[in-house]
């Protein structure tokens, strides 16, 4: 498709320094942590707006208690922090500028919360990392990007969001939008494809779950271990072991893939067999991609014919080639053994040929959140009903051409009603 210049954002352009605080929340006071909410060695929580001033007046002391002057400036410095607990916290502060501090502390999450809580006792608001990332980058689809990537298993996933956040949704966005504006036959093509990404967008962040059905001990759950590569399921001659919904999530060829073991599927006459087989069909309904199994080395019945037909997108296993082959004629699928280690990568790549059938190349646009997917899905239909420009507008929306900082929801703004820090007995 070819570029439009004017439009489009140049991907090598120097971005803000995250930290200045260009596009800030103006006016406000706000506190938000910026490192992972899990207990870490150390944390960053960032302080914004016209009280920091007075925050660092009321709060940073010397090692001898004496209160602190901190200009803004690009030195770091150690101090205390004075978040009203019997000792002050040891940190680093960075003040890059007036109105926007980093204070860089222990990592643990009562440290991390204590601090916040006498930032919001100072009237500093909190925002999540969300909620300032949409500050941070102006660009809707570059904070979304940044989001997903936090979120990411696998170096693959992660170089597509990459892309994404470098500008290759946004330019296919514009480039569409303009030639649905100038009535250009290419765009629909353009729109189609971007709409074929939608499925392995969605599925940067959040693994494809791929559920194993089958009749009881075809081989299910040895299956499932073999593919992970360790025992994750029971296994056992006695048919009906599995009965609750069993997974694990594995890396093929970069993709994050949930599998799920599942109960045989039989008319189960035990009430908590029952529950497992029912369980195991709401899961079916739910997979990107169902694998049925089947035990190679005993007859082909009609019953197996009927799950073909109730399951006619599944992968067909036939396991246990092994041993030998029980009577019947079978229908297309793969010949394996669980009990064969060789017989594991033929697996992965026909499971990852069937959910990932053609893997974008570098820098392809690749619409990757629900909301994403749902406008270019409304585009395409606007197309359909011959109406390029309403599909052009919802485009548009996507991606504006200067996107102007987010309108965050007011109540997020407001400092949290919370009584002042009595975290220690009073002496
Ligand atoms: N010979 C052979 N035995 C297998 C194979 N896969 C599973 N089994 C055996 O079949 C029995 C049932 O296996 P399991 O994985 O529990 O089946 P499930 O009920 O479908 O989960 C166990 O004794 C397994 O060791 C295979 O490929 N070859
Ligand atoms: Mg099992």
């Amino acid at each position: 498709m070819e570029m439009q210049p004017d439009t489009l954002p140049k991907p090598d352009a120097p971005r803000p320094d995250p930290i200045a605080g260009e596009n800030t929340v103006a006016g406000e006071n706000t506190v938000t942590v910026l490192t992972a909410p899990s207990a870490g060695a150390i944390a960053v929580i960032r302080l914004e707006g016209p009280l920091v001033e007075a925050a660092l007046r009321r709060r940073a002391r010397s090692r001898s208690g004496k209160s602190l002057d901190v200009p803004p400036g690009p030195r770091p410095r150690l101090v205390r922090w004075d978040f009203g607990g019997p000792e002050p916290e040891e940190a680093v502060l960075y003040r890059p500028g007036e109105t926007l501090l980093e204070i860089h502390c222990h990592g643990g999450l009562r440290v991390v919360e204590r601090l916040v809580q006498a930032a919001a006792v100072d009237g500093f608001a909190r925002l999540s990392w969300q909620q300032w990332l949409q500050y941070e980058e102006r660009d809707p689809i570059a904070a979304a990007a940044r989001a997903a990537l936090a979120q990411v298993r696998t170096r693959r996933a992660a170089e597509i969001l990459l892309d994404q956040y470098h500008g290759a949704l946004r330019s296919a966005l514009a480039d569409i939008a303009a030639a649905l504006s100038r009535g250009d036959a290419a765009a629909a093509q353009g729109l189609r494809r971007l709409a074929s990404r939608i499925p392995l967008g969605l599925h940067l962040s959040r693994p494809w779950r791929v559920v194993i059905l089958g009749p009881p001990n075809a081989g299910k759950s040895s299956l499932i271990n073999a593919l992970a590569g360790y025992d994750r399921a029971l296994v056992h001659p006695v048919p009906g072991t599995t009965r609750d919904l069993v997974s694990a999530v594995i890396v093929a060829d970069g993709w994050p893939i949930e599998l799920i073991d599942t109960a045989g599927l039989r008319q189960a006459a035990h009430p908590v067999e029952q529950l497992g087989v029912r369980k195991a069909e709401d899961a079916a309904r739910n997979a990107d991609l169902v694998i049925l199994v089947f035990d190679r080395s005993r007859p082909w019945r009609a019953g197996h014919d009927a799950l073909l037909r109730r399951y006619p997108q599944a992968l067909l296993l036939h396991n246990k080639c092994d041993l030998a082959a029980g009577p019947g004629e079978r229908p297309p699928g793969l010949y394996v053994s669980a009990h064969r280690p060789d017989d594991v990568p033929p697996i992965l790549d026909a499971l990852v040929r069937r959910l990932v059938p053609d893997p974008p190349p570098p820098g392809e646009a690749v619409p990757f959140t629900e909301d994403q997917a749902a406008a270019v899905k409304e585009a395409l239909d606007f197309l359909e009903r011959q109406n390029p420009q309403a599909a052009a507008a919802r485009l548009r929306r996507l991606a504006p051409a200067t996107p102007a900082p987010p309108a965050l929801a007011r109540p997020a703004l407001e400092p949290p009603a919370l009584e002042p820090p009595a975290l220690e007995p009073p002496a």
